[in-house]
């Protein structure tokens, strides 16, 4: 599977003319992203033994670029699996199986131990953490997003912690 973004295309033809004969790549004016390149390691066409823009190898500005395509399925990506998009999770790395929200954020990434979410800072002490881990479960706990029996396991777990002291 490949991510989103801009890739080379390669094709490597190994071919001995006397028994193989000839291979070619149909070119195009246009050009996209970069223009296509060309080495011919060895030399044995006269020209290009690293990689070299092809217009310049050919000499013919006509062939810039390359024609290909590509068949396949477009999947938009949940890479944590949490079942928020990339686009819309703002929280990466959910562990496995832990409920989010909309955002893709866990109650333990919205009230990570070591201070506020998306601050430097340490909670003020051991009672804001705990706050902020209540009212978070109690907004997943109204959004059905866990049970009432999930909402106290993780409270007491909050309660428990060292987060804050
Ligand atoms: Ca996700
Ligand atoms: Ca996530």
């Amino acid at each position: 599977m490949l991510a989103p973004g801009t890739y080379w295309v390669s094709v490597v033809a190994n071919m001995d003319f006397s028994t193989g004969g000839e291979w070619g790549w149909n070119s195009r004016t246009a050009t996209s992203n970069n223009p296509a390149v060309w080495q011919n390691p060895g030399g044995g066409f006269g020209m290009c033994e690293s990689w070299t823009p092809n217009a310049t190898c050919i000499g013919n500005p006509g062939d810039s670029d390359l024609l290909f395509s590509l068949s396949g399925v477009v999947t938009p990506l949940d890479s944590d699996g949490d079942g928020v998009l990339d686009g819309s999770d703002l929280c990466p790395f959910t562990p496995a199986g832990t409920p989010v929200g909309a955002t893709g954020c866990s109650v333990a990434q919205l009230c990570p131990c070591a201070g506020p979410q998306g601050t430097t800072q340490s909670w003020k002490n051991h009672g804001e953490y705990v706050s902020c881990v209540a009212m978070t479960s109690q907004s997943f706990y109204q959004q059905w997003l866990i049970t009432l029996a999930e909402k106290s396991a993780i409270g007491s777990a909050a309660g428990q912690s060292s987060c804050g002291k």
